[in-house]
């Protein structure tokens, strides 16, 4: 008996107390049988119950597993499609690995743009305040403007006025010259009467002084010079003319001599000596230089020819001449 239940294990229950328990092990000992047999009628409800169960549990089963089924299904194809989309994910993320470099430049360039921004906007501010500065002055030059065109109609009458004033001008400028012309005239007359109060006589533009005192020849220019003057010199008939009749018949000293004993006749004021035209003022037969000893000249008659060559030794009346340049008082 006990040979045959190990051979052949069967699935045994037991009820102790309040306890049941299944097992295809080791059976557990046997209890005692007589309290079992004594209580055939509880054994029975328990093995009614127990087939209760399951067949309800069997009925159960039979129900609900093909829902059970249809959900794992569906659990089985949500985990698929979640799988599915976790390898998206997993792509998406090595693609985003991959594009994270993209975007670093995509940032630095972002940096850069709003660098770029910034300048932009301080140039932008910057040009404003030109504009604003450009508009201020284009007002300023608007007003210039306006006060230039008021001028403008002005100009004609601002014209006549300017040739008015230019005619005055000229006027002004033509009274000034006779104006100078006058005091040069008043000049003159007061330099020629201050001359003349000091003893000289005025002719064409020269002072000429005529003294009574006998002298040589050199005696007399000497005193010349002493007068700031030479011994005249002669150059024109109207000279001549005022000359000898300003002598009054007195033999005078000129200021015509000899470059030696036997030298060309010079003036002794600088004065160009014309050989030619100086003849007419010779009296007729002079110069004859008597005794070889007549190297001065002197105006001897009151005649237009009225030079005779005489001894420079000789005492003369002589005649002074000093041109206007030279009349300084
Ligand atoms: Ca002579």
């Amino acid at each position: 008996m006990e040979m045959k239940e190990r051979e052949a294990p069967d699935a045994h229950f037991t009820v102790d107390k309040q306890n049941i328990s299944l097992w295809p092990q080791e059976p557990p000992p046997k209890p005692d049988l007589s309290p079992f047999l004594r209580k055939p009628i509880s054994l029975r409800v328990a093995l009614i119950c127990l087939s209760l169960v399951l067949v309800i549990s069997i009925v159960l089963q039979a129900v609900f597993y093909p829902r059970l089924m249809d959900k794992i299904l569906d659990v089985t194809s949500d985990a698929q499609i979640l799988r599915g989309h976790v390898d998206n994910i997993s792509t998406l993320g090595s693609v985003l690995e991959k594009d994270r470099g993209s975007v670093e430049k995509a940032e630095v360039q972002m940096w850069i743009l709003n660098t770029s921004f910034s300048r932009m906007r301080s140039q932008i501010l910057s040009l404003r305040i030109s504009m604003k500065q450009a508009s201020d002055q284009i007002s300023v030059l608007t007003r210039n403007w306006e006060e230039v065109d008021s001028l403008s109609s002005k100009i004609p009458e601002l014209q006549r006025d300017l040739d008015k004033s230019n005619t005055l001008n000229a006027k002004i400028q033509g009274l000034q010259i006779s104006l100078e012309n006058v005091n040069k005239l008043l000049q003159r007359q007061s330099d020629i009467l201050e001359m003349m109060s000091r003893g000289w006589k005025y002719f064409r533009g020269n002072f000429y002084y005529f003294s009574h005192t006998p002298k040589t020849w050199y005696s007399a220019e000497q005193s010349c010079i002493s007068r700031d003057a030479h011994l005249t010199s002669v150059t024109s008939e109207s000279e001549q003319e005022f000359l000898y009749k300003s002598a009054d018949g007195l033999p005078c000293w000129i200021g015509l001599t000899k470059a030696g004993i036997e030298g060309d006749w010079y003036w002794v004021d600088g004065t160009s000596f014309n050989k030619k035209q100086s003849e007419r003022f010779w009296i007729p037969g002079e110069p004859n230089n008597t005794g070889n000893n007549e190297h001065c000249a002197n105006i001897r008659v009151s005649s237009s020819r009225a030079w005779n060559d005489s001894s420079c030794d000789n005492k003369f009346p002589f005649i002074c001449k000093r041109s206007y340049s030279q009349a300084s008082p």
